[in-house]
């Protein structure tokens, strides 16, 4: 029996109350979700270790942009990317960090660091498929059963080929952090199985597999920028949207939307990248550094999306969002429906590849 958990609008409908009652729960509503958002404590920004690092006496200044907003896991791992490279620079480079599509989005960002007006920023790998079509892999339904998983491929000999395959056309891919897995959200019905999903109007990432998973599934899918997502939720452009628990509530869709359905389809990763301009422009000492920045900025971002992701989905349901845990028959139902999406892609995409990842949730 699926599990459907809800808030106290459920008593709203015919019961008739004073203007002053009204008032004090509305008050005692506002204080809940803003006490609740306010609760969302995210972990300590870790201590800065390694000693600092010998430069070439210059002086760098370095914009790193982000899609998501400054509630964000990944705005935080850039705070602490921050503080880290100031801190092992002895200041002679110094971080700005945008956050919310300030410098553009994830493509708009790309192209920034390809012509050397910005010097970092972290898309997920999603939009870049045109770019490079190996990380359609990732866009791939159900493909990692476990975060754990997802770290030993993007840690282990495929991920970092993948960043050297990914170090080119004006760009160098410096490592991997976690944007999450995926929860639909909509704001007409509770969705417990893909019939429930007919014609509903679903905003997706510019990415064709994830435009192939949702018409496969029989919604009508709509690809957009993440930084117009807000605005086409809330007038009604589109019906739903998909993102990872955290990303849901630092970017308000619960505001817009009603529903959300857990069904972790997708395990989507970000992808660290610098403009090569700017890369070149530094010395090897300076490199390394941002490597092992990237790295633990990528390990701490994932710990807090991992330590938030559960407290984030019950501090939606305090604040009203109807939530559909789906049982596992009902998650064996979207894996079935969308087996064939595999088929379609694994010549695209390689076979070899997809197999080799598979082969890694076996040895688990
Ligand atoms: O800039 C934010 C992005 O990285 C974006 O891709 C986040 O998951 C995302 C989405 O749905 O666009």
């Amino acid at each position: 029996m699926t599990t459907i958990t809800s808030f106290p609008h459920a008593t709203r409908p015919g019961r008739t109350r004073s203007r002053l009652t009204t008032l004090m729960v509305a008050t005692v509503l506002g204080l809940t979700s803003l006490s609740a958002v306010a609760a969302t404590e995210m972990p300590p920004i870790p201590e800065v270790t390694g000693d600092v690092v010998e430069g070439d006496g210059n002086d760098y200044n370095l914009k790193f942009n982000i899609g998501l907003t400054q509630s964000s896991a990944q705005y935080r791992g850039l705070e602490y990317f921050k503080k880290i490279v100031e801190q092992r620079s002895d200041g002679h480079i110094q971080v700005q960090t945008f956050h919310s599509a300030q410098l553009g989005d994830d493509l708009q960002s790309v192209s920034a660091l390809q012509a050397g007006t910005l010097e970092m920023t972290a898309p997920s790998t999603s939009p870049m498929v045109s770019m490079f079509p190996q990380f359609a892999v990732f866009d791939l339904p159900f493909l990692f059963p476990t975060p754990e998983i997802a770290d030993k491929v993007l840690d282990g000999d495929i991920g970092q080929q993948m960043l050297k395959d990914a170090s080119t056309k004006g760009l160098v891919a410096i490592g991997w952090a976690e944007n999450g897995y995926r929860q639909l959200t909509n704001s007409k019905l509770a969705v417990t199985s893909p019939s429930d999903l007919d014609g509903l109007k679903v905003r997706t990432m510019q990415n064709p597999i994830h435009l192939d998973i949702w018409r496969t599934l029989g919604a009508n899918p709509t690809p957009m920028s993440f930084a117009e997502l807000f605005t086409a939720l809330e007038q009604g452009v589109v019906d739903g949207q998909e993102n990872p628990w955290i990303t849901i509530e630092s970017s308000k869709f619960n505001e817009v939307q009603q529903y959300a359905t857990e069904t972790n389809h997708v395990y989507t990763p970000f992808i660290t990248l610098v403009s090569e301009r700017f890369w070149n422009r530094l010395p090897e000492s300076y490199q390394q550094l941002l490597r092992e920045a990237a790295k633990q900025m990528g390990d701490y971002e994932r710990q807090v999306s991992r330590t938030l992701n559960d407290q984030i989905k019950q501090e939606l349901k305090e604040q009203g969002m109807q939530i559909t845990e789906l049982t596992p028959e009902q998650i064996a139902t979207f894996q079935e429906d969308l087996a064939p999406v595999y088929d379609d892609w694994r010549d695209k995409i390689g076979g070899d590849l997809i197999d080799r990842i598979r082969a890694e949730s076996q040895a688990q």
